[in-house]
């Protein structure tokens, strides 16, 4: 983390600039119509803070600074012990948050290389050419998880490239980052029951990650129960 930007503040200073004092703030928030009902306060930030720079916020937000060196080339689904090729069990996306160029340090990314037969991800990086993905801030980047990729060198002095990976993984797999513990209960809940499956709280083909035959998300936040494999009329056939 080498930045941090927070909305308004009540701070004595950002009252005196909307020209408001602290008993009015309801009437401001109610016109700002924010999500949470309230501002931020310097404490949540300090919290956040701490937050993103401990272990447990580990592959969200990537920010390339002047200076930083290339990543590695790798593929997201290199610890798991599958012959390759194999069918996608993770899906990368790169969430471009400034304008990400060759020199602040675009993804590299080898078009093809999903496809490569049982590549040794030990034996240092392969010779192999790359194509940036260049691409203006709102862009999104999305790749298979076996294809090689990995962060370019920042040779800028002043920009700093920001993006947000977010990793998808098949229901059948462990997700890299425990999204049910990570995310707080009382935000989870205010989330639509697609988005808490997608966090991982769902069953996949009504059997895995099942917990006496309910979901997570049916336990934990009342959503509808899913059909469970044993109760799937007639049995679903891929099982
Ligand atoms: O920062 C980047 O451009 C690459 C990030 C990456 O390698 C990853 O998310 O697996």
């Amino acid at each position: 983390m080498i930045a941090v930007a927070p909305g308004a503040i009540p701070t004595e200073v950002m009252l005196k600039a909307i020209g408001h004092d602290e008993s009015e703030l309801g009437e401001v928030l109610a016109k700002w119509n924010i999500p949470m009902g309230r501002l931020g306060t310097p404490q949540d930030i300090g919290a956040a803070c701490v937050y993103l720079a401990s272990d447990a916020s580990s592959l969200a937000s990537i920010s390339l600074a002047p200076g930083e060196t290339s990543q590695v080339l790798h593929a997201d689904d290199q610890v798991q012990p599958l012959a390759k090729p194999h069918v996608a069990t993770v899906c990368n996306s790169m969430w471009a948050l400034t304008d990400f160029t060759a020199d602040n340090g675009a993804t590299r990314v080898v078009p093809g290389s999903h496809l490569w037969d049982s590549p040794d991800y030990f034996n240092g990086e392969p010779d192999v050419d790359t194509v940036v993905a260049e691409m203006s801030k709102g862009s999104v980047l999305v790749w298979h998880g076996s294809t090689w990729h990995g962060g370019g060198a920042n040779t800028t002095t002043d920009e700093v490239r920001v993006g947000v990976a977010m990793n998808y993984c098949a229901g059948f797999i462990r997700q890299q980052e425990n999204q049910q513990l990570g995310i707080p209960r009382e935000v989870m809940a205010t989330f639509s029951p697609q988005l808490r499956q997608l966090c991982g709280l769902g069953m996949y083909r009504g059997l895995t990650g099942n917990i006496e035959k309910r979901s997570p998300a049916e336990i934990l936040y009342g959503d509808s129960p899913q059909v469970q494999v044993w109760d799937a009329e007639p049995i679903d056939p891929r099982h």
